[in-house]
């Protein structure tokens, strides 16, 4: 067990004593224990998530809905609570677009007081689609506006631990570097605590372009990146481009849900579950991940 003050300090202080963290999304208890109990073994020693992504995406899709902020704040902060009850590793929160201003500053101070660590919010305007939804047609948000609203939310954050990230969709959106360096420049400038530069590249090229103009501003928070469709790009090379939180935002439901499909299909193959088997766990080891609290 964990107080919420004691985790929601975890993020930054991971932050600064290993200066690049690595984060795991997670959409449900079961898959936030495996985000928080997976480590390896590796040629530099054990490795393990430093922490927690509850991601839209994957939170809506698992209730089947699509990626548009039509899941209300109700039932992901149930999620979010699901998630909390089962781990001790640091939460970062997709807050989509956050609303409006005083929507924000709610969610601000709910997840703050639950000992989340951060929060998310992109500068589109509500209600967005999915950054990676090539077929959606989206709107940046007045980087005026979305200042605004970020300051809206630092006025009610209470400790120094709790995290306010500016996520830019300027790239997404082809809006071009120089509107998403301004955007920056004005989101630092206004509070943000940490700044997700988003991209649906194929190649993290743009996105290292951007770290290097980023590395000669002279305000700089920890930048996040999330390698979905670059996902070749090595952690090495963007802690070397200046990188410091990296979230894998929806690999584990993109796992499990073939698996899913291929066992639904065998059961009506075979007429029987026999052969599903094979893409199963055993029963006694699900029953063993979650011991019953004696
Ligand atoms: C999410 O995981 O919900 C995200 C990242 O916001 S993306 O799906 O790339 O928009
Ligand atoms: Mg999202």
């Amino acid at each position: 067990m964990i107080t919420p003050s004691v985790r929601l300090k975890q993020l930054k202080e991971s932050l600064d004593q290993k200066g690049f963290v690595r984060i795991i999304e997670a959409h449900s208890g079961i898959s936030a224990l495996v985000g928080e109990a997976t480590r390896v073994q590796t040629g530099t020693g054990i490795v393990e998530y430093d922490g927690i992504w509850e991601s839209s995406l994957t939170d809506s899709a698992s209730k089947g809905f699509p990626d548009v902020e039509l899941i209300g704040l109700e039932s992901r902060i149930h999620t979010i609570n699901e998630i909390l009850e089962v781990t001790q590793k640091p939460l970062i929160v997709d807050g989509d677009t956050g609303r409006s201003p005083i929507e924000f500053e709610f969610l601000v101070r709910r997840l703050e007081r639950m000992g989340v660590s951060a929060v998310i919010i992109e500068d589109k305007v509500f209600p967005k689609r999915n950054s990676l939804d090539t077929s959606a047609n989206q709107t940046l948000e007045a980087p005026n506006l979305f200042a605004q609203k970020i300051q809206r939310g630092k006025s009610q954050v209470l400790t120094d631990d709790f995290m306010i990230i500016a996520r830019i969709e300027s790239l997404i959106l082809k809006a071009g570097m120089d509107d998403a360096l301004a955007r920056a420049r004005a989101y630092i400038a206004t509070g943000a605590d940490g700044i997700m530069i988003h991209s649906k590249m194929p190649t993290a090229d743009e996105v290292l372009t951007f770290c290097k103009e980023y590395e000669k501003f002279d305000d700089r928070v920890p930048l996040v990146v999330v390698p979905s469709t670059y996902a070749q790009t090595t952690e090495d090379e963007l802690a070397e481009a200046g990188v410091r939180v990296v979230i894998y935002a929806n690999q584990l439901l993109r796992s499990a849900y073939p698996a899913m499909v291929e066992v639904a299909k065998s059961i009506l193959l075979h007429s029987r579950a026999a052969e599903a088997e094979e893409h199963c766990m055993f029963i006694k080891d699900i029953i063993n991940l979650i011991p019953e609290r004696k």
